[in-house]
This record gives structure tokens, C-alpha cells and sequence, in this order.
């Protein structure tokens, strides 16, 4: 059997350059070696702050132009959204059995993400690492490339599968391995080093999303944060021009190092320029593909449809397999 490739991401928002990097930009060179598929994550979208129907959406047909927009060939991967796969919340709640609590309770995304009221929080945000697990076991995936900040979510998911393994004692779960791209796992806000660059971020200014005008990208970096002050010698303690660096050498395929020593000869109103104008080169074509394959929505429902067909077919066959060891008769 060729080895899976599962990942997915949410349509909360417009897709950005921290989704990119980190995810999608590894998505594009694994399907050419192993059987892909690329979720859009929609019940994972519910979990938190809940967007008005048609915005969600619209949301949903924007990442499916975003995945092909970045590179995502429908014809070698299967696209499609959780929702039209009925086994990612069945398999949640029989995954949930095999979960002891103490498990979750480990979890800081949950932490961060309830905010101050933990009891205001949903019990679908506190599952949401189970839910994560289930996209995965569903279809016995191998590999699974993300960002930095579901490594903690992956290791459950591996936990979960070898729970399940060890109590039925046979080897059912392919136990899941993470890949993560070490220079651009995690990518921060324009605004603060310090946080991740993220969809829900109330600050425009701190995302690159990948449907932002050539005007709208220069005026981001324009604003970025920076220590003008310091040039490139050394980066220790400067989150924010670091992490314009590390965009800045990931886009271009030059080393941090080389990227440090050529600005050092330049100041920083330069730089910015410059990785304006590199950050342009990648968006730009992107953001016109997106617009493009958006004037057909229908053309995009049934890439959808089609995968949901294909992913579907995975699914239930390993359903079916789970049922039958646990005991449920059918
Ligand atoms: N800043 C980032 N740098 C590198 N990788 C990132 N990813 C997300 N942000 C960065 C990776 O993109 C994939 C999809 O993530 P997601 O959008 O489903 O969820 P998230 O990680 O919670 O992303 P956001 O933008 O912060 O969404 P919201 O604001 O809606 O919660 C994952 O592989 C993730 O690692």
C-alpha cells in the first residue's frame, strides 16, 4: 500500500503566508510521491468564534482555490472539505472512548484559545485535538505536514492510534509521523515576534494573506515592526526582524546567513522593499489564480464533490474494519 499524506487547514479566514510556508508550500512537492489528501477543516471552523453561514462559505470555496491557486493538482491529490465525510465525526466520538481526559487537559491550544473563561469555552474546542486524530486515522495516514504549532495535536493523534493498538492488542492505526519545515514552521505577526501569524489576529497589519493586493502587501511591510537600529549582525533577541528574515530567505532560497551579510550592506527601508517586492513575486500570481477559479464556483463543487467521492471511499472501508474489532455488529 503507497504511504498517506493528510493535512488540512480551517476556513476561518483568508488563507495567509504563515498557512503557506508552513503548510501548504510542502503539500505541493508530497503529492508528486505519495497518495495526498488536503482537507478543508470546516467542523474544526465551528469550534471557536462561529462566522455568519455565508461567510463560512465563501470561506470554503476561497481554500479550495487557494490550494489549487498554490499548486494543489485535483487530479494527483484529493481536495475536499470534513464536513461531506461523515467518518471524521463518527470516528471522533468512538476515538473519544479510547481518550482519558488527563490527555486534554495537556493541551495548550485549548489554553490559549479559551481565553480567560474556560467555562465559556466549547466542548468541541476542548475535543478539537480528537477531531484532529480522527482526520488522520480515518485514512491511515502516514505522513502529515504542519506547522510547528500542531506538533502537540500530532503526538496525541499518535498516542490515541497506539491506545487503540494496544487495547485491541494488533497493530489496526498506522501510527502517524509529523513533518515540519524547520526554517518556516512558524511564522510570526508583522505586528509582535512573539505570536504566531494567525487568521483570527485582530490586526489587519499583521498578516500576509494570500489574496492581498500588490498595494496592500507594500504598505504590511512598510509597517512591519523592526529595530532599524540594529542592521543584520545578529538577529539574537529581535523576533520581529528575524522573522522578515526567515520570510525573506524562505521565499528566496537563500540561507539566513547569506540574507544577513547582502542587507548589512543596505539599511532597513531597503530591506522592506526588497522583501515587498519577493513576497509580491509569490502572492500576486497566487492571489490572480484564486480570482480566477473563484468566477466558477461551480467548477469548484465538484472538485469538491469529487474528492469527498474519493476520500469517502477510504473512510468508510476503515470504518467499517473499526466497528468490526470493537464489536459492533452491522
Ligand atoms: N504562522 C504560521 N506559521 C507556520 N505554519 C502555520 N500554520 C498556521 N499558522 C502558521 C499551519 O497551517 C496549517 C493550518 O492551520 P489552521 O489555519 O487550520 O489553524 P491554526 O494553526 O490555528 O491557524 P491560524 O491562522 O492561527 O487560524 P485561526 O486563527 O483560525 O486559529 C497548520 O499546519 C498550521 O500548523
Amino acid at each position: 500500500m503507497t504511504d498517506i499524506v493528510f493535512s488540512g487547514i480551517q476556513p476561518s479566514g483568508v488563507l495567509h503566508l504563515g498557512n503557506y510556508l508552513g503548510a501548504i508550500k510542502q503539500w505541493v512537492d508530497l503529492q508528486k510521491q505519495y497518495k495526498s489528501l488536503f482537507c478543508i477543516v470546516d467542523l474544526h471552523a465551528i469550534t471557536a468564534n462561529k462566522l455568519p453561514a455565508d461567510e463560512l462559505r465563501n470561506n470554503i470555496f476561497k481554500a479550495a482555490a487557494t490550494y489549487i491557486a498554490c499548486g494543489i493538482d485535483p487530479k494527483q491529490s484529493i481536495i475536499f472539505s470534513q464536513s461531506t465525510v461523515s467518518g471524521h465525526a463518527e470516528l471522533c466520538w468512538l476515538l473519544e472512548c479510547y481518550t482519558p481526559i488527563g490527555w486534554l487537559n495537556r493541551m495548550t491550544q485549548f489554553k490559549d484559545k479559551a481565553g480567560s473563561d474556560k467555562q465559556k469555552a466549547s466542548l468541541g474546542l476542548y475535543s478539537y485535538p480528537v477531531l484532529m486524530a480522527a482526520d488522520i486515522l480515518l485514512y491511515q495516514t502516514k505522513y502529515v505536514p504542519v506547522g510547528d504549532d500542531q506538533k502537540q495535536h500530532l503526538e496525541l493523534a499518535r498516542d490515541i492510534a497506539s491506545a487503540f493498538n494496544n487495547h485491541y492488542k494488533l497493530e489496526h492505526f498506522t501510527i502517524p509521523e509529523i513533518l515540519i519545515l524547520d526554517q518556516t514552521s512558524r511564522i510570526m505577526s508583522l505586528r509582535d515576534g512573539t505570536n504566531k501569524m494567525s487568521k483570527s489576529d485582530p490586526s489587519e497589519y499583521s498578516c500576509i494573506n494570500l489574496d492581498d493586493t500588490d498595494d496592500l502587501i507594500i504598505k504590511k511591510i512598510e509597517k512591519a515592526k523592526t529595530d532599524s537600529e540594529h542592521g543584520f549582525t545578529d538577529l539574537k533577541g529581535r523576533p520581529e526582524i528575524n522573522n522578515l528574515v526567515n520570510i525573506y530567505s524562505a521565499l528566496s532560497g537563500s540561507s539566513v546567513e547569506k540574507t544577513c551579510e547582502e542587507m548589512n550592506k543596505h539599511d532597513m527601508k531597503y530591506f522592506k522593499k526588497e522583501l515587498a517586492e519577493l513576497i509580491i513575486s509569490i502572492v500576486s500570481p497566487i492571489r490572480e489564480k484564486i480570482n480566477d477559479l473563484l468566477k466558477d464556483q461551480s467548477h469548484l463543487h465538484e472538485i469538491l464533490k469529487n474528492g469527498t467521492e474519493k476520500a469517502a471511499e477510504i473512510a468508510n472501508q476503515n470504518l467499517k474494519e473499526i466497528k468490526n474489532i470493537i464489536g459492533f455488529v452491522q
